[in-house]
């Protein structure tokens, strides 16, 4: 069998919901994102959309727990999962798998679930973008809800804010979070907030948030609800479910769900055009060597022409490209 031949068979099997297969195709796409528009041309006819949600918040606050429990009661109510872990700690998305499978013992075998954990260091392709294909993938799949789990801080793994359609930030007592997230601009952006460990305290960080909800206006009228839980004793589970679904329902109500999609996807098209142009510019326009002589140029004469330098690069591109169009 050919490579487009394997992608194929493995296409068609996902689509009779095969799980082998969708891990396989996961696989695929992660190691070699350049075959992602071979593996989605067999499934342009399918229109189905999942419910994305995103857990955020700093290590260690509880997030793969608490994604274990609410995907259980998920399943309980008949759905499908796919979930996705983005662990910035691990170099090797291996340990990552493992590291979380422990904690989501409870349903990782369960027939309705997918999960993968992936380690954000050293992506090949960008950790977004794999996160966005495997997104695509659980869709192509048939899964009813996608749950999304990140610590939030660095650059890529903020871009998965733009895939979801509701918001968990998830804290735990003392003060220092609060003010790391809102350090990290992590903190606004929460549609749910969720105090997690509350068998650790946990009510005066409910009231500064509160505090914070009060100061901010809400143009669409939904203010954020502060939710307190103990994942390991499954206390306030049930609340912080029906919070994601009045937030499901808000959305799709609202409209603004069409807004997301479309920002999902713009966004998205933005980053993957950018990053060919950018590919395409430099292996046809920029000359490695006229790169390496400015750099000498700055060493031996001054490093305040680089700048003009750089000018007269651009300006050149610019001519070639035209003359090609
Ligand atoms: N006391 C208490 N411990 C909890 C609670 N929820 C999770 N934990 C514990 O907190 C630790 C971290 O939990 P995880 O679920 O791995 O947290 P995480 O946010 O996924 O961690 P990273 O993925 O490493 O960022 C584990 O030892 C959990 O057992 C809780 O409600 N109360
Ligand atoms: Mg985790």
């Amino acid at each position: 069998m050919t490579n487009d031949d394997i992608i194929e068979s493995l296409a068609n099997r996902v689509k009779k919901k095969d799980k082998i297969a969708l891990a396989r195709l996961i696989t695929i796409v992660e190691n070699e994102p350049e075959k992602a528009s071979k593996i989605f041309k067999h499934f342009e006819n399918i229109k189905h959309d999942s419910y994305i949600i995103g857990l955020t918040g700093s290590p260690g606050v509880g997030k793969s727990t608490l994604t274990g429990v609410i995907a259980q009661k998920m399943l309980d109510e008949g759905k499908t999962v796919g979930i996705i872990s983005v662990d910035p700690t691990s170099p090797f998305s291996g340990g990552a798998f493992l590291g979380d499978r422990v904690r989501m013992t409870n349903i990782c075998l369960h027939p309705n679930v997918f999960m993968r954990s992936l380690a954000s260091r050293g992506y090949k392709g960008g950790i977004s973008r794999a996160v966005f294909d495997i997104t695509m993938l659980y869709e192509a799949f048939g899964m009813d809800i996608i749950i999304i789990e990140t610590v939030g801080v660095g650059q890529a793994e903020f871009d998965v804010y733009n895939l979801v359609y509701t918001v968990v930030v998830i804290l735990v007592p003392g003060y220092g979070d609060v003010i790391q997230m809102q350090k990290a601009g992590i903190i606004e952006i929460g549609d749910i907030y969720d105090v997690n460990k509350k068998d650790l305290g946990g009510e005066d960080i409910a009231v500064q948030i509160e505090m914070m909800l009060d100061d901010t206006i809400f143009q669409s009228g939904y203010r954020p609800p502060v939710v307190l839980t103990d994942a390991i004793n499954g206390e306030g589970i049930d609340e912080l479910l029906q919070s994601i679904w009045d937030h499901k329902e808000h959305v799709e109500l609202s409209g603004s769900i069409n807004e997301k999609k479309k920002s999902r996807f713009s966004y998205k098209i933005k980053e993957l055009l950018f990053t060919k142009v950018e590919k395409l510019i430099m292996e046809n326009f920029v000359d490695e060597n006229e790169v390496n002589n400015i750099v000498k140029h700055a060493l031996e004469d001054g490093k305040f022409n680089i700048y003009s330098s750089i000018h007269k690069i651009f300006d050149k591109i610019t001519l070639e490209i035209k003359k090609n169009s």
